[in-house]
């Protein structure tokens, strides 16, 4: 039967605690940076900030029987560190750990196994006051004592852990002048220099987070780390296209520096050459660091480039998008579900990983949704959006690369970061004002893909 997955192949929902727990100031948890940030005037649309989103710190318990309704067996969420150090380093507030041990508990009663993400970008404001976050080397050994205490409480209950989600967004997003919409802190550092800085720091938050994982865990655990490197895609499946698409990732957005120091040790040669002064600065021994031994890759995908082979220079051109280009409801939303596929081939060919299991740890899209008169939210679009990458997904899973499992973002609709409630990428409706929950026609579609075991 045609786009079966193996009957290992893991099935799962992924979101991150800012965007949906709300109780910001519950239980003893303190501001982060988005707290901070969303309150500011003219930062997020309408000024909407995360303080209730989802409510998903009290709803938890009916969010998961959505899931178990759903069919899951995997879910990727993300753990807040200013819930669980609320002022980043220094005293631990147990009933920010209880949540979580709540959450996981009612999870494994449900047979849904968790994958926990450490980072996903709520750092603790008293960070920021203190020494600016990302900008100090400080920040990666606070992360690293956060992250011993979390594993230390949960390793019996959780076996897979992420570090850190997208490097490239809370680093180069909440510190770099010219990104729009920016990301918090939304602090513009003064050279491009110092935004490497701030990426270099996490790599390294995510290197001392690896060997406290390590050497707290009391279980076998596996650790990844996520990335949403930018995929180059052959604009047509021929050798020299493909060779211009492999020569052409280590220089698109961070690909160069973040996913490949991490997996390959080094920055790429061609970025440095590139950046000239605006290097970071690497202290001997961050490179090892930085290149721990990894169990798995998190691959965040919603879209790509398409790359020919072309006399120029470097020996390829990037492909603009004509005006009309299928695109969901974000302004870098093009539908390109080959990115999938070949960000999935470029890890074993081009950064030379071919054992490295890797997880879709994020894949999905906003759509413009309508509840109608019958009560149903019929987001047609996002299917179609969805089934072309799942059938992405079947393909890297048939050619026989290591690629464990799919997590749809997300379970809900979410506070979507600068753009607020203003875009829905849940396949579940969340109406605001009351808390509801309606499952979308993509729900039901993506439950029957993983009861047949098979894109629908
Ligand atoms: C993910 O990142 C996040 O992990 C998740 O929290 C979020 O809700 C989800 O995606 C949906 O947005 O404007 O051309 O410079 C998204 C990755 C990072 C992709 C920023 C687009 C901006 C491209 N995004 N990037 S551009």
């Amino acid at each position: 039967m045609a786009y079966r997955f193996p009957p290992t192949f893991q099935w799962g929902v992924a979101t991150a605690a800012y965007q949906i727990e709300g109780a910001v100031a519950e239980a003893g948890r303190r501001p982060s940076v988005w707290d901070t940030f969303s309150a500011e005037p003219g930062r997020v649309f309408q000024g909407q900030t995360g303080a209730d989103a989802c409510d998903h710190y009290h709803r938890y318990g009916d969010d998961i029987r959505l899931m178990a309704d759903l069919g899951v067996t995997h879910y990727r969420f993300s753990i807040a560190w200013p819930r669980v150090i609320p002022e980043g380093s220094g005293p631990v507030n147990e009933a920010g750990l209880d949540f979580y041990e709540r959450l996981v508990d009612t999870l494994l009663a449900h047979g849904i196994v968790p994958h926990a993400t450490l980072f996903h970008w709520d750092s603790p404001q008293a960070l920021d006051d203190r020494y600016g976050s990302w900008r100090s080397r400080q920040m990666a050994y606070d992360f690293a004592d956060y992250v011993t205490v979390v594993v230390e409480r949960l390793c019996d209950r959780i076996h897979d852990w992420m570090t850190v989600n997208e490097i490239p967004c809370f680093t180069h997003l909440g510190y770099g002048v010219s990104q729009v919409p920016p990301h918090a802190p939304g602090t513009q550092v003064p050279t491009t220099q110092q935004v490497w800085q701030t990426s270099h720091h996490a790599l390294l938050a995510h290197g001392l987070a690896c060997k406290a994982i390590r050497a707290t865990s009391r279980q076998p655990c596996r650790i990844a780390l996520v990335d949403n490197f930018l995929v180059p895609v052959p604009w047509v499946e021929t050798p020299e296209h493909i060779a211009a698409a492999q020569a052409a990732f280590p220089t698109l957005g961070s690909n160069g520096g973040v996913i490949m120091p991490a997996l390959t040790g080094q920055y790429s040669e061609a970025l440095l050459a590139q950046l000239g002064e605006a290097a970071p600065t690497i202290e001997p021994g961050d490179l090892a660091l930085i290149h721990q031994p990894l169990d798995a890759i998190g691959f965040n995908v919603y879209s790509g480039v398409y790359v020919r082979a072309a006399e120029t220079p470097t020996g390829y051109e990037v492909l603009p998008y004509p005006p009309g280009y299928p695109r969901l409801h974000m302004p870098w939303l093009q539908v390109v579900p080959e990115s999938l596929y070949w960000g999935v081939r470029h890890l074993s060919e081009t950064l030379q990983r071919p054992d490295l299991p890797v997880f879709i740890s994020e894949n999905g899209c906003a759509a413009q949704d309508t509840v109608t008169p019958a009560g149903e939210v019929l987001d047609l679009d996002r299917i179609y959006y969805l089934r072309q990458y799942l059938q992405a997904t079947h393909r890297a899973v048939e050619e026989g690369y290591p690629l464990q499992g799919y997590f749809l973002w997300s379970l809900l609709d979410n506070f979507e970061w600068s753009y607020g409630y203003d875009r829905r990428f849940g396949i579940t409706y969340v109406d605001y004002a009351t808390q509801q929950r309606l499952p979308k026609a993509s729900f039901h579609w993506y439950g029957a893909c993983i009861r047949e075991n098979r894109v629908l």
